[in-house]
């Protein structure tokens, strides 16, 4: 059975897709589940989850992902409202941001959450790396502005990134747990 993707982000599907290529199907699913305010990217997505599921006739399992860029000079921001501060400040200014600070480390990290009749349960993944003037024209969101090994994710194939990325190391452990449970 494919892999019913929640997001209304293409590059997120793009990535998954690349992930499961020959393993399983990746197929996306448009729905405006509510996104709660909270400091937690698995409160988030596991809420998110679990209503789409609900709302989809709950009977067929989901994915969400739930990513946040959190940039250590400015104590984490913008973190769980980073989809808000791309649309509002956008990704140069964000770098203009942190370009006068000393300390340009940041981090991406992402949730997936996988909702059956089961429950929900979450994967986590991360990647450090550096803040730089924007380069590249592959991935999507913050990727030019995100450095990692002398490179920006943006600069790197979908299969370089999910090798080292956020969302890769949380594709991987959901595909360990999604394998063992597949009947
Ligand atoms: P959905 O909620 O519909 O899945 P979204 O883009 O709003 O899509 P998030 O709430 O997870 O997703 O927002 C995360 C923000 O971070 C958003 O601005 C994305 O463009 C960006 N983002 C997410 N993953 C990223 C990645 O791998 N590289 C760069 N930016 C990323």
């Amino acid at each position: 059975m494919a892999i019913r993707f929640v997001t209304g982000n293409e590059g997120k599907v793009r990535e998954a897709r690349e992930y499961f290529e020959g393993i399983e199907a990746v197929e996306r699913v448009a729905h405006d589940y509510t996104e709660i305010q909270s400091d937690s990217l698995e409160a988030i997505a596991a809420r998110g989850a679990h209503e789409t599921f609900d709302a989809l006739g709950g009977e067929e399992p989901v994915v969400v992902d739930d990513t946040g860029l959190f940039v250590d000079a400015l104590g984490g921001f913008p973190g769980p409202y980073s989809a808000y501060v791309e649309d509002t400040v956008g990704v140069d200014r964000l770098w203009r941001l942190a370009k006068g600070e000393e300390n340009r480390r940041a981090r991406f990290r992402t949730v997936l959450a996988y909702a059956d009749e089961n429950g929900t349960e979450t994967f986590d993944g991360a990647v450090a790396g550096t803040l730089v003037a924007p380069r590249g024209e592959g991935g999507f969101g913050y990727d030019p502005i995100f450095e990692y090994n002398g490179r920006t994710l943006a600069e790197m194939s979908t299969e370089e990134k999910n090798a080292i990325s956020h969302r890769g190391r949380a594709l991987a452990k959901f595909a360990e747990w999604y394998g063992e449970r597949r009947p």
